[in-house]
């Protein structure tokens, strides 16, 4: 099912066109509303009336993080306040948030887009879609609220917070047919569900739409068969938009990243250049429909590669593949380099353990300590303290045995290790650089 057909299967070449028109039109504004724009362009001796085609882009400087935040927290913004209908801010855990701003156009344009990717999983009027992201300034829930009206199904906003068990009477007494949520609490609702003896097949669940954090396919097949759904992945940022830039269709086959509203590139981390299809590097992202804070060529720090082509489900937009990590999540331990897929992929084969877990890599007299928490269920944290030794002892082995480093083990409760902002597990944190 497709939600803006004309839009969603446009040619490309009318895409392009379109592309460019709306390049223009939001560099003419950025010049004439931003300052760090006007400056930025002006020092890079940039003309923008010389951008005539979306392959001009790369003249264009780009727009950091650390732009954002020195933007804080209205610099960034193209439009008087006056015309701002809605305020967010990214969950960063280091330094100042980044704050968002929306126009009554952009929250249009936002919740046509989720309906898009909502739709895409096969959600349609007759769902009920339990929305467990948090509605705070975090833009999962409410990004998805929107879309998941429009397209006119029954909404059941739950959030993220609040008591699990609660989460779960809802699911079942309500009839929740679509789950919208973060992996890592798809995980934790999966091994509640469990403990509560509730079995999926008396569920109604049929799809889920996860996203705002790393998942692979592993996980994937585990939310699949634990509750029993058919899950797809979600991708977006809140400085872009918040959930809406991208999504799975059934073939799942990469992420439709809706080109109407985003330039998507990728580039070399290290040098910037411009990298094509089917080239792993840094997924940039310029917008060309936002009023309220447009941005142009953001570097958004995630790894991804890009495939041309029509999918089989008729769409034209470009697909991303899953953004398996962050540039900077990879941490060297004692020399040994770490990805957050490899720590994954060891706690998914220890029975007993589950996936939901942080890496906290610090120096103590000069040697690097690697910690890793992890959570495991009330049954087992409530248990004889035998059988958590025997856990920790079991999981330490396996990273011996694959990493070749012996991490110290910590487990902790079910559900202690999402942060505030947003529910999402922060998986690595390093002292040593000061980066959580
Ligand atoms: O996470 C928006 C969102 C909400 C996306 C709900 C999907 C579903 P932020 O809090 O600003 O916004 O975090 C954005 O999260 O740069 C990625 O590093 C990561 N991320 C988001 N979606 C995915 C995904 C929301 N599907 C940051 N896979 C991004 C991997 C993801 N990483």
């Amino acid at each position: 099912m497709i939600y803006q057909q004309s839009c969603e299967t446009m040619p490309r070449d009318e895409l392009e066109q379109l592309q460019i028109e709306r390049l223009q039109m939001t560099l003419n504004r950025v010049y004439r509303n931003v300052a760090f724009y006007r400056k930025g362009f002006d020092a890079a001796g940039v003309d923008i009336g010389k951008i005539r085609s979306v392959g001009d882009l790369k003249e264009l400087p780009f727009t950091t993080k650390e732009d954002l935040h020195a933007s804080y927290p209205y610099d960034m913004f193209a439009v008087p306040l006056k015309d701002i209908v809605r305020i967010h801010s990214s969950s960063g855990t280091t330094g100042r948030p980044i704050v968002v701003g929306y126009t009554k156009n952009d929250i249009q344009h936002w919740s046509a887009l989720t309906a898009r990717v909502l739709t895409a999983a096969g959600i349609t009027e007759h769902d009920f879609v339990q929305i467990a992201f948090e509605y705070s300034l975090f833009t999962g829930g409410l990004g998805f609220h929107y879309g998941a009206e429009r397209i006119g199904a029954s909404v059941i906003p739950s959030s993220a917070s609040g008591n699990i068990q609660k989460q779960l009477y809802i699911m079942k007494d309500y009839k929740t047919s679509a789950l919208l949520s973060t992996p890592s609490f798809a995980i934790t609702i999966a091994s509640n569900l469990r403990e509560m003896g509730i079995h999926p097949e008396s569920l109604n669940l049929r799809v889920g739409i996860f996203g705002a954090e790393p998942w692979s396919d592993a996980i994937r097949a585990r939310i699949e068969d634990e509750l029993r759904l058919d899950a797809y992945d979600s991708y977006g940022l809140s400085e872009i938009m918040g959930p809406g830039v991208s999504g799975e269709c059934a073939h799942k086959c990469g992420l439709h990243v809706n080109e109407d509203h985003f330039i998507v590139e990728v580039i070399d981390p290290a040098t910037g250049a411009p990298l094509g299809y089917g080239a792993e590097g840094e997924l940039v992202f310029t917008t060309i429909t936002k009023e309220g804070v447009p941005l142009i060529r953001y570097r958004t720090g995630d790894l991804g590669t890009l495939t041309g082509g029509t999918c089989e489900c008729g769409r034209t937009f470009a697909r991303m593949s899953r953004v398996s990590r962050r540039i900077d999540d990879m941490i060297i331990v004692r020399g040994v380099k770490i990805v957050p897929r490899q720590i994954e992929e060891i706690l998914l084969r220890v029975e007993g353990a589950r996936p939901n877990y942080q890496a906290i890599v610090r120096a103590e007299n000069g040697e690097d300590v690697l910690e890793i928490k992890i959570e495991i269920s009330e049954g087992i944290f409530n248990d004889e303290l035998k059988k958590m030794l025997e856990l920790k002892n079991k999981i330490a082995r396996s990273f011996e045995a694959d990493l070749g480093i012996a991490p110290h083990i910590t487990l902790v409760e079910q559900d202690s290790l999402r942060s505030a902002g947003g529910g999402k597990v922060n998986r690595i944190v390093d002292m040593r650089s000061g980066r959580v």
